[in-house]
């Protein structure tokens, strides 16, 4: 970082992750521009704006952008912008905040993408060694910024959650594992085809020790020679050291390299894709050096995070979950399949919002098989309603809950797994979860 103290480093975008690169550039003496397209911005009076070389906001400058050595740009700003590209072509450095972290780090990372289950796959490894005793420390899309990470000096692993976009902007990461959990369709707003989006996961494998895909989804296995490969699975493993489920004595056991590492029907999260997430974790960990019992003990407590079919109200046998954080179609379809076996009534489905260009035509089988009641709402509520005959469709969330209160009846289950983002109504998927529990508590009394 040295040589940087002579160059021209432009911030670009100063939410989350540009404030703390700015705040990582200043302590190594470092003065860089900033710059964010947006006009009105929270928290930047907490950064001091004085030692730097100025803040521009509004529309990007192209001429002043090419005038940088490097740009650092934010996950949250499309690499396709105009005024980057243009950067770009004059020869301009444009790299992210984990490439930094990755020039700058010492440390074993274990890194996590994947359409779906990254947090909670994330926060399962942080979990579990953390309890074998290692000092771990999750960071990335989770949401802490990993610069904000690496100074926290007593930290021994990091275990970063990566979107597709950090990748996009990331090239020297080394990592001790790497997992691409599965793809299916999401941000298809920002990639020009699946395969850009799935080129894109699949970088995280680029300089990784072990590589751990899922042998259900070719899309995760990796495309490049890496040092060493296993595949992860819900079915027997071929290999004698293999990764999976396996039958013993009459119970399903998660297998770990090739021993028992627990009964299936020990794990405290519910739904298949929850099973796989576990074993993902589990190999992650162990490969940072924690034990069989400390991956046992924490995947048999492990709670879930909120948002993530989380139980929020139960009342005369009437259950109300919220997933909201199924921002996309293959959430949605891992949620219907975990839960519907627990239903004995009615599944009441809540869906809808900005559908980021996805095909909603790929939700019609489980809607057919799966869902008895369908209630749509937000900006694409109407191409999911299309796909259901007698659903219903309103104008908001909280005439979603309403419609699903009238519906309801003891043994049925109300589930908002919205196969979108919120943002056509909402600031984050945080909100639309609280939203829905509040009038769930309120209606559903
Ligand atoms: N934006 C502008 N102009 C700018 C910069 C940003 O309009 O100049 C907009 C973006 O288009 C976006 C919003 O501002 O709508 C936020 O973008 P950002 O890059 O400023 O985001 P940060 O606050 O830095 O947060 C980012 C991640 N956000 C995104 O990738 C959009 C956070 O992931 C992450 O937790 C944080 O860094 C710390 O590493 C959130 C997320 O939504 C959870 N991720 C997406 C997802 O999970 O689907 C990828
Ligand atoms: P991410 O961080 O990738 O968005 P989360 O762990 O926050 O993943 O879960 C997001 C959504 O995806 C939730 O609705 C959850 O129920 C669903 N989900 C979690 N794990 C998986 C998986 N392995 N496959 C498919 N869907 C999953």
């Amino acid at each position: 970082l040295t040589t940087w103290q002579q160059k021209r480093i432009a911030v670009l975008g100063l939410g989350l992750s540009g404030q703390a690169t700015v705040r990582f550039l200043l302590q190594h003496g470092i003065r860089p521009v900033l710059m964010d397209s947006r006009r009105k911005l929270t928290g930047l009076d907490s950064l001091p704006l004085d030692k730097t070389d100025g803040v521009y906001l509004g529309e990007f400058d192209a001429n002043r952008l090419a005038q940088m050595d490097v740009l650092l740009v934010s996950p949250g700003l499309d690499l396709r912008h105009p005024a980057i590209r243009f950067a770009m072509a004059q020869g301009v450095e444009v790299i992210g905040d984990v490439e930094l972290f990755a020039r700058c780090n010492q440390k074993p990372v274990l890194a996590i993408t994947g359409s779906n289950g990254k947090s909670t796959v994330t926060k399962m490894v942080e979990a579990i060694l953390q309890y074998s005793g290692i000092k771990a420390l999750a960071a990335g899309n989770i949401g802490l910024p990993v610069l904000d990470a690496l100074q926290q000096t007593d930290a021994e692993v990091f275990v970063l959650e990566l979107s597709s976009f950090q990748l996009d902007s990331t090239h020297s990461l080394q990592t001790l594992a790497s997992t691409v959990l599965n793809v299916s369709a999401d941000h298809l707003d920002r990639y020009p085809s699946m395969q850009a989006y799935c080129q894109s996961k699949q970088s995280i494998y680029r300089h990784c020790r072990f590589a751990f895909y899922n042998r259900a989804d070719q899309n995760t296995q990796p495309q490049q020679r890496v040092d060493a490969a296993h595949s992860l699975g819900l079915d027997a493993p071929e290999e004698a050291d293999g990764y999976g489920i396996a039958e013993r004595a009459g119970q399903d056991y998660l297998m770990l390299a090739g021993s028992e590492l627990m009964p299936v029907s020990q794990l405290s999260l519910l739904g298949r894709h929850n099973q796989y997430n576990a074993l993902a974790a589990a190999a992650l960990s162990l490969t940072a050096g924690a034990d069989f019992a400390s991956i046992r003990h924490v995947l048999s407590q492990f709670e879930g995070l909120a948002h993530r079919c989380q139980l929020v109200h139960q009342h005369n046998g009437i259950r109300w979950v919220n997933d909201s954080k199924a921002t996309n179609i293959g959430a949605t379809l891992a949620a219907l399949d975990g839960v519907r076996a627990m239903v004995p009534g009615q599944l009441i489905l809540l869906a809808g919002g900005d559908g980021k260009g996805q095909q909603m035509a790929e939700l019609t089988e489980a809607l057919q098989q799966q869902v008895d009641q369908l209630i749509t709402f937000g900006q694409d509520g109407p191409a999911i309603a299309a796909l259901k005959a007698g659903s219903y469709q309103v104008a908001n969330l909280a005439a979603a809950v309403h419609q699903a209160a009238a519906l309801a009846r003891p043994g049925d289950l109300v589930l908002l797994s919205p196969a979108c983002a919120s943002l056509d109504m909402f600031s984050n998927y945080q909100q639309r979860g609280e939203l829905f529990a509040k009038i769930a508590r309120e209606v559903g009394r």
